[in-house]
This record gives structure tokens, sequence and C-alpha cells, in this order.
């Protein structure tokens, strides 16, 4: 028997080695500069996986979010975009507005690769709203294509006409650029953030490196146009590669008010996000902005690598956040890529999508963050179906019929017994699997048909009608040796698509849930190609994009489902179909 163990965990431990490299492989190839795709122009945009209601573009390509903010009654988005095609390149700043952040007006490009400091290309940056309410962009600009991938400084922005509230022309003075990087770092010194005030001064980081050493340098400046560069970084950390879009902001300690950047004392912490370039990850700490010394230094016990806290545990990259002054709330906007090939992306016309902008705020803990749809998405909420005290034995499936299930909004809260019959958690994962990829690995070995005692259970989203294709987003509850339970989301994108070219992983994440009132809650936000899911309010968040063949519009069906021994069930279901914004 011990020797059947031993085999068939052999083989879980060489599975999960090719599935991680095979993860490796794919991250690569989200970085690849494709120059001979990078003009072709979509002559048709492909429908059938395009999202309804999450931000994008009419056409092409989409990445990083840039300098959200709000003016003059309207919230304004800026991202990099490739006008001219559906994979990386040609990357303009694009500029959208909307009054509700639901529904967005397309502008011009506000910022276009025109002059010496920024031909080469406009990539990320932020806003900051000085005194008088006088918005100001720091983006980076390259000025030569070499070293690769690219010579970067950073340049400003600034509104021809603050009458205008949409903001519609930006001047970049001649006088850019106005930071250059030191030797070091000439091709790796770029996205910097909304800026802060210390002792009358402003101050703001840039994200870079120094071989491995991820660096997030500081600067400061009396007028916001003459920086330097203060003697020592806002933070660094060893063997992390280049620290892309560096996001550094305050959250109370007090409740779900959003702050302001210039907030710095009281009763407060802050968060530091860096974007890791080598995994594609964005992995936050909370900790204590130190204003003595001017430096960052997360909270004991706080994991400060890629095997740290996330906002989301799947496909989510660059993200910023920006104080909305109106509702008193910290929103988070981030980027989802394709899964799919970037044959695909051309063939398709359109590429990459930006997540349902989330407020974000300290969990009571202070241990992590929540994250929350911002309120104004539930204005899309149309018709509406329910379960309610549903039960679900070992191997049900209940579908949940009746309204547009491949664009749905759907909450469901599950309720079961007692944790008595949890399955045991097998220690042994702790010591096969990177910390970085424990939960993640758990859910790709366990999948949702392996029994356990309290789970699987959850959805099946984007499910055709012979369950040829579902995207299962699920909880697994284990008890751990210690006696306490520990609750694994999983969203699992590898039943998705009878496409295997696609790219299906995986994600799984801890959720820190007190499991004692033995129910937990789940919200995903189904969009044809998008499942972005909320577990227990907003505690762990994952997002997986997936392309079924047949589980396509009025052909996908959604379900709850149980495969667990143990009775589950759900005490309320509410799902409502959405309605279409208009998205540019
Ligand atoms: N994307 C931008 C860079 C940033 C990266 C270029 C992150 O500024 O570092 O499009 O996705």
């Amino acid at each position: 028997m011990r020797s059947f163990i031993v085999t068939v965990w052999g083989f879980v431990e060489l599975m999960c080695l090719f599935l991680m490299l095979n993860d490796f492989k794919r991250i690569m190839a989200f970085h690849k500069v494709s120059k001979h795709l990078q003009h072709i122009n979509a002559f048709q945009v492909l429908e059938d996986h395009k999202p309804a209601y999450h931000f994008q573009p009419k056409h092409h390509w989409i990445n990083d979010p840039n300098a959200p903010m709000y003016y003059k009654g309207l919230y304004h988005l800026f991202y990099q975009h490739n006008p001219k095609g559906s994979v990386w390149g040609n990357i303009v700043w694009a500029h959208s507005v909307s009054k509700d952040l639901i529904n967005w007006t397309p502008l011009d490009p506000a910022i276009e690769p025109t002059k010496p400091f920024d031909k080469f290309g406009c990539w990320s940056g932020s806003a900051t709203i000085l005194t008088d309410n006088k918005p100001i962009i720091l983006y980076t600009g390259m000025t030569k294509e070499k070293p690769e991938p690219g010579y970067q400084v950073q340049n400003y922005a600034i509104p021809e006409n603050y009458s205008d509230p949409y903001l519609t022309k930006w001047i970049k003075p001649d006088s850019n650029p106005i930071i250059k990087p030191t030797k070091e770092n000439v091709s790796a010194f770029r996205d910097p953030t909304t800026a802060w005030k210390i002792n009358d001064q402003w101050e703001m980081t840039i994200g870079s490196k120094v071989d491995m050493l991820g660096i997030s340098y500081l600067y400061r400046s009396k007028d916001f146009i003459n920086w330097t560069l203060v003697d020592h970084p806002l933070h660094q950390k060893e063997n992390e590669g280049m620290w892309e879009c560096p996001d550094f902001y305050p959250v109370s300690t007090k409740g779900e008010k959003g702050l302001d950047t210039t907030v710095i004392d009281g009763d407060i912490k802050h968060v530091f996000k860096v974007s890791l370039d080598l995994t594609k990850y964005d992995y936050y700490t909370i900790g204590k902005y130190d204003t003595k010394q001017d430096k960052y230094i997360p909270d004991k016990g706080m994991v400060d690598s890629w095997a740290g806290l996330r906002y989301d545990w799947g496909n989510f990259y660059a993200s910023k956040t920006f104080f909305d002054p109106v509702k008193k709330r910290r929103i988070i906007w981030g980027w989802a890529n394709e899964s799919s090939t970037e044959d695909e992306n051309v063939k398709k016309g359109w590429a990459g999508i930006l997540l349902i902008p989330r407020t974000v705020w300290l969990d009571p803990s202070g241990k992590q963050l929540l994250q929350w749809p911002v309120v104004e998405l539930e204005t899309l909420r149309h018709k509406n179906v329910q379960l309610t005290d549903k039960e679900l034995k070992k191997g049900d499936i209940v579908e949940v019929a009746g309204i547009n299930v491949a664009q749905v909004d759907v909450d469901v809260l599950f309720k079961f017994s007692n944790l008595d019959k949890a399955e045991e958690y097998n220690t042994e994962w702790d010591k096969t699997f990177p910390p970085e990829m424990l939960a993640k690995n758990i859910c790709q070995v366990m999948g949702t048909t392996q029994q356990g005692g309290l789970g699987p259970f959850g959805l099946l989203a984007l499910t055709s009608k012979d369950f040829k294709e579902y995207t299962p987003i699920f909880f697994r509850i284990f008890k751990t040796p210690n006696t306490k339970h520990k609750v694994l989301m999983c969203s699992d994108a590898m039943p998705s698509t009878l496409n295997l070219n696609e790219y299906r992983p995986s994600y799984g994440g801890f959720v820190d849930v007190d499991t004692t009132e033995n129910k937990i809650s789940l919200r995903s936000l189904i969009d044809h190609s998008v499942v972005e899911s909320f577990a227990a309010g907003g505690k762990t968040v994952m997002t997986s994009r997936v392309y079924p063949t047949l589980a396509i519009g009025d052909k996908a069906h959604l379900h709850v489902f149980n495969n667990g021994t143990e009775i589950v069930i759900v005490e309320r279901l509410d799902a409502w179909s959405m309605t279409k914004p208009k998205m540019n």
C-alpha cells in the first residue's frame, strides 16, 4: 500500500513539475515582442469571447491601466494601447472618460510618441492632483531602442486647458525628460507612481532593478519638475528581478474609507505593491511608512516576495489604485491579458481587458486587503433568478436557468452543518510545492473530480449542455493537523474548452475566513471569456480567462455543484444577467 502511495505521489510531483514548467513557458510568452504582428489591423472583430461589461477598447490591444483619476465630474482612465494591432507594440496612452466607472466614452489618445524624449515609447505612469486641483501626469518615455527594451526616462504632461473637464489635450513640455536613469538601470527604470507630500516636498517612487535586486527608487521635488534621487530607496528586495508598476498608498485602520495618497500619518497603514516582471504577478505587503527614515517597512509576518499576498490569484497584472474623492474610496484597476495565442488575438481583432474596478480597503485583521466590485456595477443587473435553501448532496449539480448566464453577476452563500468531515490536509504538499505555487498546485492536482468531505463545492460557469466544457470556481475545506481548517479556493480553466491549444491554468488561493460560522460566500462576474470571482466578501479574488468552443452565448449554462461527501446548502443564490454598458 505504502509503495503504491509513494508511486502515486511521485507521479503527482512529476505532473506538477511539468505543469509548473508549462506555466513558466507561458509567462515568458506574455512578454514576447512580435514586430510582424504589431501592425496587423483588425478587419473584423470576433465577438464569441468578447466581454460585454469589462473595460476594453473597441478593438486591438490593451495592457496597463494608467493614471486613473477623478476630475470635475468625470472619471478618467488612460491605458497602454496599440491602436494598430492586437499584440503589444506602438503603445500610446489611450484615454476614456466615465460618469460612473461603468459606461465609457473614448477620447483621442492623451500621450503619443512624438518627441525625442518618448519617441520609442510612452510607457506606464500615474497622475497626481496638485494644489488648486491641477492634475499632472508622470510617465516613462523611451528615448532609444537600445539597450532593450529601451532607454528609459521620466517625463511629465499637463492638461492644455484646466477648465475642460474632459482634459482632452495634454502638453508634453520640451523641458522633458525631467528624470534620467542612473548608469545601472537605463533599461529598467519605469512606471512612476502618484506622488505624496512629506516635509513640504513631493515624493514619488519608480520601479527598477539592479541585477536581481528589485528596487523602488525614491525621488523628491519642491516644484514637481526638478527631482532629486533620495540616497536610499523606498523599498527593495533581493531575488525579485524588475519591479514594474509599483503602487504605494495609505489605508485606514479604522474603517473602509479610502485615503488620498497625501495622508501619511494617523490611524493608517501603508500598502506597497509591485508587479513582478519575471512572474507576471502583482503582490503586496502591508506595513508602515516610516516618515523619519523615509522608508517603507512591511509589518512583521508579511511575506515580502512573490509567495506573498496577491490582489488576485489569477490573471491580473500591472494594477494601479486611485483615490475617489466623490465616494471617499480607493479603487483598484488591474489588467487581464488574454490566455489565447497571439495568432488568435490577431484573428479576434482585440486583446486584453481591464477587470471590474474594485473598492479596496484594509481587512479588520490588518493582515490583508479586501476588495469588492464598485457598487456602480450593480446598475447593470437586469433579469434576476434565485435559489434558496437548496440542498446539494454528493454529486448534485443544479442548473441556474432563465437568464443570460454568459453575461452574469452571480452571488451565492453556501452553508454546511459542521466541519467534522472535512478531508485531511496532506502535509506533503507543503514540502513538495514551493509556497508561491502551493494553493495553485493543490487545485491542479485535486480538480473538481476528486471527491472530498466538505467540497469541492461551488459554481460551474460557462458549461456546455453535455458538460464537455465547464469552468469550475469552487472551495475545498481541509482539516489540518493542528485542528485548524484551511479553506482553498480554485478557479480552474483546465476543463473550460475543447480547444486544447489554449492556456488553461488552474488558479488557487487560500481564504483566511472564520470557518466556525459554517458559511462561505462566492460572487462571480462571468463575462463570455472572463470569470472574476470574489470569495468571502472579497478576502480572496481570482480571475480566469477562458475560451469555450461550445458554451458560447446562449449555449452556455450555469450550475451549482457539490462533489464532497457532506451535504452543502445553497442558503441563497442571486444571479442577474448583465446589460451591456457603453463601452468605448
Ligand atoms: N507595461 C508597460 C511598462 C510596464 C509594463 C509597457 C507592465 O511601463 O512596466 O507597456 O505591464
